[in-house]
């Protein structure tokens, strides 16, 4: 399937001859092909098959037990100048890394197959989408990429009639850390991962693309690509509103997407829709609104703490068609991680006999899923134009100090709360789980740029868009004195988000605070909930003056941080809220 693309048809064969590929396969996107790289990876052991009776068309890969999560330390933004980059990246000159990375391929392919991977991000014939190339050795990125974007020869065609593509160059290599590397050149539009198959790592559509790369496009261009869910609401009066909310890596992200609400929610007519997980493309429309859409076509989750219980969409869309990563497989050849039920599994995620010690899947063991299977999707996922936004919500796991909810005032002070939130870390990525660390819009691993330049292009989207989303912060993680979450979370999150959507449709009035507009007693509804009642909540939802005066101080250090290219606005902000408390 070669292409009449002559920068995409040069660039494969000089890859090609570098890494001395044995062959070369275009990947079109079809079933036969799907069919044959699945016989393939079941024969070369890349892939268990699970159980075909309760979980057809389902695989299970191990993968090699140091490539299991996002490796930040060894992540790079390749610009030219230093500065541009920012602090909350590490940099490398482009030239020293190219070289670097160049040395690391030379003949790495050797004996491999090149695969070409065109893809599209977003619904084929969206304005709104990108497209772009991975090169790959993985025949295991292949399949995930399949699920995870529109791939093969639809994307082929529309960058043959575009002509530009991001390009994506990837090799496992030997799966050595100490020669593993994930370098993106944002002034070239180029990614080149070498050394890991996991997906953050490997899958260039996902991270390194469908953020870092397009956030810096979206600078340049006037629109925000963000990680965020993105998540339909229907109420009783047929009214839709649309939400997009940004939490770090795994704290929630897919449950929230694919929310069931209260039984009486649902008596009364509510429903909800899911549009996406993990991405969120937002461009100001000609109505002056924020239009989104879901950049992915499926979903690459964490397994570990799915279940009936928690999110019984995702549940039901994992029996069928989907490649589980590192969880822990039963007797009879079933996908199992802590969580889901109480049976023990017989093999751990290294394929050992299971010992009872320890978690028998990895924690940030994963599902690659088409969006499609999940029984909430909506067809307005695949919609063109997208989704008009509402509500923005900006959410972390933290103990103590933030409230349930709380509205931004302006957008001015939407941006500062998202520049400051701060969450427990987790295990997505490489590295100390449970420290609390700011992570500006859940941004911090995934923007292509310096953050100061960030909050300011966040800020220039009032010159864009009149009829802004209002933004809110979300808590669903505090812990009483006895360490127990005092929030039910999961399908009761409804209730947050009712309150969210009456403020946002000005039908509801809130206390005013010094940091946020705040429900009032009694104005969130608990009917249903038991041992939660108003005076309970309480705590959830109120602010300690002397606790939230320290952490502007904290904000203040956190924001000098990043030196002169922060907006002065974001400053004043900052004052008029100390002022005020
Ligand atoms: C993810 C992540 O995989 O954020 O979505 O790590
Ligand atoms: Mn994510």
């Amino acid at each position: 399937m070669p292409t009449s693309n002559q920068v995409l048809a040069e660039w494969v064969e000089q890859v090609a001859a570098h890494t001395q590929a044995e062959q070369i396969y275009w990947c079109d996107g079809s079933d036969a092909e799907k069919e044959r790289i699945d016989q393939m990876l079941l024969k070369d052991g890349t892939y268990k098959k699970l159980n075909e009776q309760t979980h057809p068309g389902c695989f299970l890969h191990l993968s090699d037990p140091q490539d299991v999560a996002r490796v930040e330390h060894l992540t790079f933004i390749c610009t030219t100048e230093k500065a541009d980059a920012g602090p909350n990246n590490h940099w490398m000159a482009p030239s020293e890394a190219k070289k670097k990375m160049d040395d690391l391929f030379a003949g790495c392919m050797k004996g491999r197959t090149l695969y070409v991977i065109p893809y599209c991000m977003g619904p084929i014939d969206s304005s709104l989408s990108r497209c772009g190339v991975e090169l790959t050795d993985s025949a295991y990125v292949v399949q995930n990429m399949r699920l995870m974007t529109r791939m093969g020869a639809a994307a082929l065609a529309r960058i043959e009639k575009e002509g530009d593509f991001v390009k994506g160059l990837h090799s496992t290599g030997e799966l050595d850390p100490n020669r593993r590397f994930i370098m993106h050149f944002p002034e070239q539009l180029t990614i080149m991962s070498y050394g890991s198959g996991y997906g953050g790592n490997a899958l260039l559509g996902k991270k390194c693309h469908a953020l870092r790369i397009a956030s810096y496009q979206a600078k340049q261009e006037g629109w925000l690509a963000e990680h965020m869910l993105i998540l339909g609401i229907k109420d009783p009066s047929g009214r839709q509103s649309y939400v997009a909310a940004a939490f770090p890596s795994a704290c929630g992200k897919t449950n929230l997407a694919m929310l069931i609400p209260p039984e009486g929610y649902i008596e009364d007519g509510w429903e909800i829709s899911t549009i996406g997980d993990d991405i969120c493309w937002m461009r100001p429309g000609e109505d002056g609104r924020l239009w989104a859409i879901n950049p992915e076509a499926g979903f690459f989750g964490v397994a570990p703490g799915t279940s009936e219980r928690t999110n019984p969409n995702a549940l039901a869309m994992l029996y069928k068609d989907t490649i589980f990563t590192n969880v822990a497989e039963t007797e009879d050849g079933q996908p199992w991680w802590e969580g889901l039920d109480d049976r023990i599994p017989k093999f751990d995620w290294k394929g050992n006999l299971y010992s009872g010690n320890g978690s028998a899947a990895h924690p940030n063991s994963r599902f690659t899923v088409s969006a499609k299977r999940c029984p909430s999707y909506s067809i307005e996922a695949e919609a063109d134009q997208g989704v008009p936004i509402d509500a923005i919500i900006f959410g972390g796991r933290r103990a103590s100090l933030v409230p349930l909810v709380n509205q931004a005032k302006n957008w001015v002070h939407g941006v500062l709360m998202g520049a400051t939130v701060a969450s427990e870390t987790t295990a997505a990525a490489t590295g100390e789980v449970g420290v609390v660390r700011r992570d500006p819009m859940a941004m911090k691993p995934f923007c292509g740029y310096h953050f100061g330049d960030y909050w300011k292009h966040w800020l220039s989207m009032r010159g864009h868009a009149s009829k802004l989303p209002q933004v809110f912060t979300v808590n669903w993680f505090r812990k009483n004195s006895d360490g127990k979450f005092m929030w039910p979370g999961f399908g009761d999150n409804m209730r947050v988000l009712e309150w969210i959507l009456a403020r946002c449709h000005h039908e509801i009035g809130a206390k005013e605070t010094a940091v946020g507009y705040l429900p009032e007693e009694g104005d969130l509804n608990l009917l249903g909930l038991d041992n939660i009642t108003s005076s309970t909540l309480k705590p959830l939802l109120e602010i300690d003056g002397q606790e939230w005066a320290n952490e502007m101080s904290a904000i203040r250090e956190y924001l000098e941080r990043f030196g002169n290219r922060v907006p002065e606005q974001l400053f004043n902000e900052l004052r008029a809220i100390e002022d005020a408390l």
